[in-house]
């Protein structure tokens, strides 16, 4: 079902992009954010699961995942490559993706650790208790604990992720933080985590994820 709500999304009229996710995707949601913050007209395409096993969604993603972007003719799938070709493409002398080499590689570090720690750990975790999603929720606590007391230091005298000021490692990274207590992964031992998380949600044009039942204290 296409979605597009003008009271809530006032700048975004006229939409030559479409993408395709789900609320509760933190991939999905990552594209959203960044797709407001741009200011660019989108429409929504909700597409849970027995979306993505049709033969048409698969023309789309053959791997059957969301997010997926449509911009005119082009197809675009994977958060992070979607991410990089809206900047590119609409943004490119924004802060979203520096081009100085040691911000570059940084912003790429964080996109590689939203894939791997970020996705093995705190959504894993969240996939198992949310879902009943054939994950290892021990496992997921393990490296959703080494990634957060890595990100808290590493957060220590900086605001941001990657760079002074907030890029596309800081939009890859946030929903699934913010929602690791939906996995039983509380927040409470990493405070300069919670500071990001609330640096990045005061940013301009910040839509939260909808919140599902906590498994643990915040
Ligand atoms: N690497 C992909 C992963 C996307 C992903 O795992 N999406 C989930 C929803 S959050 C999905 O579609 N899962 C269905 C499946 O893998 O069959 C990306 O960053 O977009």
């Amino acid at each position: 079902m296409a979605c597009l709500n003008p009271q809530e999304t006032p700048f975004m009229n006229t939409p030559t992009m479409t993408l395709y996710g789900t609320p509760t995707s933190g991939h999905a949601h990552r594209v959203e954010l960044l797709l407001r913050m741009l200011e660019l007209p989108y429409a929504y395409v909700e597409a849970p699961a027995p979306v993505r096993r049709t033969a048409e969604f698969r023309k789309l993603n053959p791997l059957g995942q969301i997010p997926v972007l449509t911009d005119g003719e082009l197809v675009l799938c994977d958060s992070n490559a979607i991410m990089v070709y809206l900047v590119k493409r609409y943004a490119p002398d924004s802060g979203w993706l520096p081009a100085e080499p040691v911000a570059a590689a940084q912003v790429q570090r964080w996109l590689a650790i939203a894939a791997g720690e970020l996705r093995y750990g705190p959504a894993a975790a969240r996939m198992a208790l949310q879902w009943g999603m054939p994950e290892d929720p021990v496992r997921a606590a393990e490296i959703a604990d080494r990634l957060l007391r890595f990100m808290d230091a590493h957060l220590t005298g900086r605001s941001f992720l990657a760079a002074e000021q907030a890029t596309l490692a800081d939009l890859a990274c946030y929903a699934y933080v913010a929602h690791a207590p939906e996995g039983g992964i509380s927040l409470a031992p990493f405070p300069q985590v919670r500071a990001w998380l609330a640096r990045v949600e005061a940013l301009p044009r910040f839509k939260a994820m909808p919140a599902l039942p906590l498994k643990v204290g915040v």
